[in-house]
Formats: structure tokens, sequence, C-alpha cells
């Protein structure tokens, strides 16, 4: 590890080693992700914290809930990560997700429509990415169990009405993430902040560019935190922006798609395995398959390796677009 993090790192990690729960690991281990710098010589280090991230999110997942009992709804992650929708009433959250997937989802021009979380699965070229649609943050019948979603969700999409006031609007949803206990990563971190708190990665959509005063709202909103996360400005209705938003999700999610062959096979690239950024030959093995792992001997990467076909161990770190041919020992 490491000796050149800083204390706040050492903090989170206490409370990740005295967590009891797998939300509270969560919490921990992402505020440790989060303090960590990042550079080549953490990409193994902010790997394993994902990979444990990913774990206690799947126990969380796990627990039995039963729907809404205990005030808690659970959306099973599914794809290569999944996104929650945050925002007030009528910004077009809705219009959103049934624009991108096939979930049923009922639109309408007064607030309060959508009472549960709907999840649905959107397209970017060859992988699949869950979108979840919320009620708005200010439903209060909603609380208890949206702050866990906001929680187990890798990215928070913050919808922005452009016809109004963004910055009202931003300041609102803050607020109301703020008495849930979620922070938006980017804005500043107060030390004390750190316990309790889920700090999330998130991405500002300013929606309804169609409309009046679209462009002066989103230069507004762009202005006030273009420094401190993403923001893009689509029309779901009309469907503009909506491919450059895709990628922006997928460039979020920390994930690479990497493609396996077989000696002599050409790869197939309409199915990627997907691995968080930093993963190793190894790594992607043992998601082919857990008795792949124990075969392996060595691997011949094609792409970011020097030459085609290098021959690699399997510590190798693999990146986007690499093309993998495992080469396995005999069964024992
Ligand atoms: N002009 C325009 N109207 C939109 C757009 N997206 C949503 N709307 C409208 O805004 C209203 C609220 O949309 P909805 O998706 O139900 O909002 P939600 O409450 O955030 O889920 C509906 O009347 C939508 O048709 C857009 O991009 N442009
Ligand atoms: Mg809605």
């Amino acid at each position: 590890m490491p000796a050149n993090l800083p204390p706040q790192y050492h903090e989170a990690e206490k409370i990740y080693r005295s967590a009891k729960t797998p939300e509270e690991k969560v919490e921990a281990l992402e505020a440790m992700l989060a303090i960590m710098p990042k550079h080549k010589g953490t990409d193994h280090l902010r790997a394993e914290l994902r990979r444990r991230i990913a774990k206690h999110q799947e126990e969380s997942q796990r627990r039995p809930s039963g729907g809404k009992k205990g005030g808690s709804y659970n959306i099973r992650r599914e794809g290569a990560g999944q996104i929650v929708l945050v925002g007030l009433p009528n910004s077009g959250k809705s219009r959103l997700v049934s624009a991108l997937t096939e979930a049923a989802i009922e639109v309408a021009d007064y607030p309060f429509t959508t009472k549960a979380p709907v999840p649905g699965m959107m397209e970017f070229e060859n992988i699949k990415i869950q979108l979840v649609d919320m009620p708005p943050l200010t439903d209060r019948e909603a609380k208890p169990w949206l702050s866990h979603l906001l929680r187990n969700a890798d990215v928070l999409l913050v919808m922005i009405d452009l016809s109004e006031d963004p910055l009202v609007q931003m300041d609102a949803i803050l607020a109301e993430l703020e008495g849930m206990k979620v922070k938006l990563l980017g804005m500043e971190l107060k030390d004390e902040f750190l316990i309790g708190v889920a700090l999330k990665k998130a991405l500002i959509v300013g929606n309804k560019n169609d409309l009046d005063n679209g462009g002066e709202n989103y230069a507004l909103l762009k202005s006030s935190y273009g420094d401190k996360m993403p923001v893009v400005s689509v029309s779901a209705q009309k469907g503009i922006g909506l491919e450059e938003m895709k990628r922006t999700v997928y460039n979020m999610l920390d994930i690479i798609r990497v493609y396996t062959k077989s000696p002599g096979a050409k790869a197939d690239f309409s199915e990627p395995v997907i691995l968080k950024t930093g993963s190793t030959v190894e790594d992607a093995a043992g998601s082919v398959h857990k008795d792949f792992l124990r075969r392996l001997k060595y691997a011949q990467v094609w792409g970011s390796g020097k030459f085609d076909g290098q021959r690699v161990s399997r510590g190798y770190v693999l990146e986007e677009g690499d093309v993998i041919e495992f080469h396995v020992g005999k069964i024992e």
C-alpha cells in the first residue's frame, strides 16, 4: 500500500473495518476511493476497492427485502452499471428512461407520477447499462427507500429542467441529498462529512434543451458545475444529445471492454467482457470461467501490448479494446 495516502483515507479505512452492514462497508470504501489520489501507482488499489464495493453491493442486494417491506426497494443490478435518476418533479426523468429503454413507464405533465423505482436497460454500442427511473427526491413517502437506492448506484444522473432556473433546482437537489447523507463527488468535501455519508459520482443532465431559454440555462449550469462534474445538455423528447450523454455515462463507470479469442480464430467484438478499469489478465480469465483462471498459463494480447500478440503474464493490466487469447494448461 502506498505510504503517501492522506489521513482521511486511514480514517475511512478504520470505519470500513468496524462497519457491520454491507451498506456501511460500501460507504466507507467509496470514501476511501474518493480520497485516494488517481494515478497509475494507485490503479491496482483502486481496482481492489472497486471489487470490494461490488462485492458488498451484491451482498446488500441479496439480503431479502420483500419489496417495500421495511421501507426498502432493491433493484437488482444488471448490465455494465446501475445509473439512478434524481431530480425534482417534472424534470423529465421518466421521459428520458422511456426514450432510452424498453421499460414501460408513465410520463405525465403532473408531478409525482412515478411512485416506485422502474429499471430499464439502455443500449450503448455493444453493451447495456441499467437506468433506474425514480420518484422525485421531494417525495416524502419514498424517502426511506430512495436513500438506499441512491447509495447502491454506480452513478447518479441529476436531471435538471432547462426551461426553469437550473441553479435553484441544483440547490434544492443538493439539499435533499444532503438530508439523506448523500454527497456528490466534486463538491467540496469537509472532513466531518465523511462519516455515514455516501460519496457518489454524478452526471448533471440539463433536459428540455428544445424549449426557450434552454441554451442560456445550460450555459449557466455548465459554468457553475462544469468544473466539478460532467454536465450535458439533452432533449429527452426530441432525442437530442443522447449519444453524448450515453458516452459520458459509460466513461464514468470506470470499466473497460476486452474481447477474447481462441487460437487461430478472430475475436467476437459483439461480446465484450466487461471489467473494472485496472483489471488484469487474471481478472479477465476469472470472469470468463473459474476453471480457466485455475488452468491459466499465460495469455497473448492484441491492442495495448507493445506488439500484437505479445505474450503477457497473469498480472498484466488490460486496457479498453484489448483482445486476449488465453493459454491454459491440461486439466489435472
Ligand atoms: N419540451 C420537452 N418536454 C419534455 C422533455 N422531457 C420531458 N418533457 C415533458 O415534461 C413533463 C414531465 O416529464 P416526466 O418524464 O414525467 O418528468 P419526471 O417527473 O421527472 O419523471 C412531461 O410533460 C414531458 O412530456 C423534453 O426534452 N422537452
Ligand atoms: Mg417520473
